[in-house]
């Protein structure tokens, strides 16, 4: 006999479940939460009320009638009140300084009856709202009304406040420029992660796009570039696209998105690159450079050695002019004022420079680089602001108050901190959403690197050598979005989320609640609630991450209720491909292919690799130094069957100044006929040839003969090459392979770099 239920008996354990989840999906996730049983439910008639008189606190009570408006349709606003609680149906703001103590905290109490919203100041309120938002159906993102949907949210109560007080995105308008309707948007999403920091990247040397009346060459002529490079850089021949590209911001547009951010309770930081990345500037105004002529803003991106002459007080008056026109316009107390990547070539070859440097005592340019930071920190404090700067400001001397922004790594926010100076962490490692998020052959053109979701998730802003007191001093962490390759809103919103979700969370939660195993959970639910924004987010969380150690091949997905099916021999994955269970030997090179899939349908991108079978594949091996984790240090970098490609630094095992000397087991006495393996000359990026390479066999893994050693010879190339070497071993029976790849050493001149160490790159020592 068939059963036939009514609808409603199957639907109402679900509806059951889905009154009472087991817990809140909250990005980021909050202090406390605590879930009760039944529903808030909004509808036509629920009103909103805050304070009679708390300008901040109705903001944001007005900001959400204006969010859940669209897309339910109800006519909400939000009204002022001397109430001392919630009304029936009522969501209800309540400022009680006494009970929330932090700043930016909120009491979130969500009953059937009503809502009642208790905090200490309007940015309070606002996090609270955007709470709210994410506790209701994701559909409450969209920008139409939604039909038949039931706006109903679990009663719960969420305890809240921020880790950090600085949460940052930033965004590079000097490469790309993006419209005032984007920039509003891209401060609506930061602000939805509660965020609450743009840094507006708004001049380089490809473009300066910010109007400044007294120097109306910069809105003419810097404003402008006459073509883009087309492709990545250090492709060589380059090309360019022959267009044109000229954008700048008006006084009044500035205003206008600082006064936006203002009601999302984000401030804004400008930044005035100085004194390098300049060249747009300097097309317009020569005499502002140490020769005085023949500029033009730049066509193509890194790092150009015409900078602001330091040695001229033309400099100083320009700045000084820029500030006075942009502090009005900017209420926030920083200025960002820039000091990376700036060579010092044209400083040594300037006679105004050279004389400053006697005249001020200085001991070199990087000391006459701290000048001008110097300088720029005294002009801004006259106009009631502070200096933030990239952490090469440290080298020279640090200027007496300024904040460090970290981001060649962590060290500068550590040497910042340790000397009592504020500090946001902001390391290429984890914060540089520019980067390539999942496998780059399948991705659009990137920077280079590799920022999975998952890694930037990872990052721990407060570095362990700090003592307490040193640790107050990093305010807070960033993401950078540098826009060489990001050229239109969608793909920004594509580099942007969802590594940016990972970075509010880094910035807003207790580290003790941080988890990438929670995180990773609501990321389904976040994603819809993105996608009914409709934010073009990545969805490489759906796609397959490979792994091969000990000779065996795993594929998994940062979801595991996803299908993960695969094939061997070069084929598409389709849905009834074999599915993957558990990790697999192969036998001999083969490309594996691999997709997600649910119920059917395929959720991520294909996954290819070339796995390259060899006698030492899968074999483990020790090294006098093992390098990071992020240049292959695992224990399988050299021996896991992938070649290192051109894109990322990933396939690739690389070390600073050293040797690469793997010694690996073979585990078993085996007859070997070549060794062979690929190093990276990539001098434009500090990557040099190794001298030479040379190959040693041993039983006992003690006492080591050579079997043969080639020199390499030593080019002026510059572009970016990978090299095959390979030695012959013919009729050797060896347990043990040593191969020594000895480094250049220190970087000769002319190359860049010059007397720093360099890198060397192997990417598979592969044994046949
Ligand atoms: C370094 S981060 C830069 C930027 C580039 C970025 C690309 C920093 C202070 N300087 O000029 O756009 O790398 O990832």
């Amino acid at each position: 006999m068939r059963l036939i239920l009514p609808l409603t008996l199957v639907l109402i354990p679900f509806l059951a479940c889905a009154q009472k989840p087991a817990k809140l999906q909250i990005i980021p996730e909050p202090v406390a939460t605590t879930v009760k049983s039944g529903v808030f439910t909004l509808n036509s008639a629920t009103s909103i009320a805050y304070p009679t008189g708390q300008k901040d606190v109705e903001l944001a009570a007005q900001y959400l009638a204006g969010i859940v408006q669209p897309a339910t349709g109800f006519p909400m606003v939000a009204k002022g009140t001397t109430a001392k609680a919630a009304a029936k149906n009522q969501i209800f703001f309540e400022l009680n300084t006494k009970k929330i103590k932090q700043k930016e905290g909120y009491l979130l109490e969500v009953g059937s009856n009503g809502i009642t919203v208790t905090v200490a100041s309007g940015a309070g309120a606002f996090y609270a709202v955007q709470t709210i938002r994410q506790l209701l159906p994701p559909e409450i993102n969209a920008p139409t009304i939604q039909q038949s949907i039931n706006w109903t949210m679990p009663n719960c109560t969420v305890e809240d406040f921020p880790r950090f007080q600085y949460r940052g995105l930033l965004l590079d308008v000097g490469r790309h420029w993006f419209p005032v309707s984007s920039i509003k948007r891209y401060i609506d999403l930061l602000a939805m992660h509660k965020m609450n920091r743009f840094h507006w990247h708004l001049t380089d040397d490809q473009g300066w796009r910010i109007e400044i009346k007294k120097y109306p060459k910069l809105q003419q002529v810097s404003s402008c570039r006459v073509q883009t490079l087309v492709g990545h850089y250090g492709e060589q021949p380059e090309q360019y696209d022959g267009i044109p590209y000229c954008h700048y911001y008006t006084q009044a547009e500035v205003k206008e998105v600082v006064e936006y951010a203002k009601k999302r309770f984000v401030t804004v930081v400008p930044e005035i690159e100085m004194p390098g990345h300049a060249l747009a500037a300097l097309a317009a105004y020569p005499y502002l450079g140490c020769e005085g002529s023949g500029y033009s803003t730049a066509t193509t991106w890194g790092v150009h050695e015409e900078v602001y002459c330091a040695g001229k007080e033309d400099m100083f008056t320009f700045i000084n002019d820029v500030f006075a026109e942009i502090v009005p316009l900017f209420p926030g107390e920083y200025v960002h004022v820039g000091g990376d990547e700036c060579p010092k070539d044209r400083w040594k070859e300037c006679s105004n420079c050279q004389k400053r440097i006697k005249k001020e005592g200085l001991k070199d340019e990087h000391e006459l680089q701290s000048y001008v930071i110097k300088r720029a920190e005294q002009m801004l404090a006259k106009y009631g602001k502070k200096l933030i700067g990239w952490d090469e400001i440290l080298e020279g001397g640090l200027s007496p108050n300024a904040t460090v922004m970290s981001w060649r790594g962590i060290e500068g926010g550590i040497a910042a901190a340790k000397a009592g100076h504020d500090a946001i962490m902001t390391p290429t490692s984890h914060c540089y959403f520019d980067y390539y998020q999942s496998d780059p052959n399948s991705e659009p053109l990137a920077i280079g690197g590799l920022l999975t979701l998952e890694k930037a998730y990872e990052y721990e802003p407060i570095p362990d050598v700090l003592t307490p007191t040193e640790a107050k001093h990093i305010l807070g962490v960033q993401g950078n979005i540098w826009t060489e390759y990001i050229k239109s809103p969608d793909y920004l919103d594509y580099m942007t989320y969802p590594r940016a979700c990972a970075l509010a969370e880094i910035a807003w939660s207790p580290a003790e609640k941080r988890s990438w195993d929670t995180f990773k959970g609501k990321i389904p639910a976040h994603f819809e609630r993105l996608a009914a924004y409709k934010v073009n987010f990545a969805k490489s969380f759906y796609d397959v991450t490979p792994a091969f150690s000990e000779g065996l091949v795993s594929l998994t997905c940062n979801d595991p209720s996803v299908q993960v099916r695969y094939t061997t021999d070069g084929s598409a994955p389709t849905n009834v491909s074999p599915l993957y269970t558990q990790p697999f030997v192969l036998s001999k090179s083969s490309v594996v292919k691999a997709s997600t899939w649910r119920g059917g349908t395929a959720l991520g991108k294909t996954l290819t690799v070339n796995y390259l079978v060899h006698k030492a594949s899968g074999k483990a091996y020790t090294m006098s130094k093992a390098p990071t984790k992020f240049l292959g240090g695992d224990t399988y970098g050299l021996t896991n069957g992938i070649l290192g490609g051109s894109k990322t630094w990933d396939g690739w095992v690389g070390l600073v100044n050293r040797d690469i000397d793997p010694v690996i087991d073979l585990g078993a006495v085996t007859a070997i006929n070549r060794v062979t393996t690929h190093y990276l000359d990539n001098k434009q990026s500090w990557i040099h040839p190794p001298r030479s390479i040379e190959v040693f066999v041993s039983d006992d893994g003690k006492n080591f003969r050579s079997v043969g050693k080639k020199a390499i010879e030593y080019s002026d190339n510059t572009a970016a090459e990978i090299k095959t070497i390979v030695i012959s071993t013919p009729n050797t029976k060896t347990r043990f392979v040593k191969l020594v790849a000895t480094t250049t050493g220190v970087i000769p001149e002319p190359f860049p770099g010059a007397k720093e160490g360099a890198w060397l790159f192997l990417d598979e020592v592969i044994v046949d």
